[in-house]
């Protein structure tokens, strides 16, 4: 067993000592054609915004927007309308064939349960060390270039001159991939209810919005939130204005306690929002008794305590059109990520089919 007490109020453990998938595992067979159920018209919508968007890497310096180049072939010619001739004389194919340098969290995306983890005393020993859902441990499960030792001076300068190397060796985004992200999606229009300035969606705002579009959210379900962030996104065309996008549409509260108990009590197997975070960041003050506490408290709540996992920056207007002008909410999602060993976020491209 990897730990000796788990987080108040986490499942770890209920899903199997050793299970990586958390509450995907809500998603079976009844799940998945519950889902295929909700194909009455044929239409396909695609999910995802242009892998290059947002532009820049203003609204979240570490990511940067992806780069194509050319592979290259023998003596480093690019294999970009490379002529085969070169090779054959007598062929006369012409071939592109490209590599691509990506921040995987860059744009439209999943959160692997490697994603975000906390300090937590897992082996009741009176010291909190860095474990992530269902108690995987860093540096043994979770691996990067530098061993952040507890109480070690950081050195800002060990990561930044060779990235080096890093592995989700347990809880990577594959095994997302391997299950299929596949089942029923249900849509809550928060920008149809609250429109494009920026609010805090807290449980109470959330029931409002459920109730008057009469949805239902049941166990396995996976709940996508349209927000209209990434619309605002998609207006900025490359070229994001940060306190602008900061200062936009709904995000969830993630300091709202019943919040949190309704994501746990509702059974969903994934969440998903079309903003950078589904909910809101920087996050409202702790309560002014917790020492310590999580700067994404709803990233713990749903990664680390529940291993729910979180897609963002989805592009969901097109869908929420369409199914309020015909009268539903619910839909088919098909949202695998990259097969990727060892990742620990992915781009998407889902497709809702109704
Ligand atoms: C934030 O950027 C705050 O969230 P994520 O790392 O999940 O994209």
């Amino acid at each position: 067993m990897r730990w000796q007490q788990r987080p108040q109020g986490s499942n770890w453990g209920d899903f199997g000592p050793d299970d990586q998938l958390g509450r995907l595992n809500l998603i079976g067979t009844e799940q998945v054609l519950k889902g295929a159920r909700e194909i009455q018209a044929g239409l396909s919508f695609c999910l995802s915004l242009p892998l290059d968007y947002p532009g820049g890497n203003k609204l979240n310096p570490p990511r940067h927007p992806p780069v194509l180049r050319p592979n290259l072939f023998g003596e480093g010619q690019p294999f970009v309308n490379f002529p085969v001739a070169r090779m054959d004389p007598s062929a006369t194919d012409v071939v592109c064939d490209d590599q691509v340098l990506l921040s995987l969290q860059y744009s439209t995306q999943w959160d692997s349960l490697a994603h975000v983890g906390a300090m937590f005393d897992a082996d009741a020993d009176g010291h909190a060390e860095r474990v992530y859902y269902n108690g995987f441990r860093a540096d043994e499960h979770i691996v990067g270039s530098v061993v952040y030792e507890d109480n070690a001076p950081f050195d800002p300068h060990a990561c930044c001159s060779d990235h080096g190397a890093s592995a989700a060796r347990a809880l990577g985004i594959e095994n997302l991939a391997v299950k299929g992200m596949q089942g029923r999606g249900v849509l809550v229009d928060l920008a149809h209810h609250y429109g494009f300035d920026v609010r805090d969606i807290g449980y109470d705002e959330l029931m409002r919005a459920i109730d008057a579009d009469r949805i239902e959210v049941e166990k396995g379900d996976m709940l996508l939130l349209r927000t209209g962030f990434a619309e605002v996104v998609l207006s900025m065309e490359r070229d994001p204005d940060p306190e602008r996008l900061h200062h936009s549409c709904c995000a969830l509260d993630g300091r709202d306690d019943r919040l949190l108990n309704w994501i746990t009590d509702s059974g969903i197997a994934a969440l998903v929002a079309d903003n950078n975070a589904v909910e809101r960041f920087p996050a409202k003050p702790a309560p002014a008794d917790q020492k310590h506490y999580p700067i994404l408290p709803l990233h713990h709540h749903c990664l680390f305590k529940l291993g729910l996992s979180l897609g963002e920056l989805w592009y969901l207007k097109d869908l929420a059109q369409w199914l309020r002008a015909n009268g539903r909410t619910r839909f088919m999602l098909t949202a695998p990520p990259l097969r990727l060993p060892g990742a620990m976020g992915s781009p998407a491209t889902p497709i809702a089919t109704v």
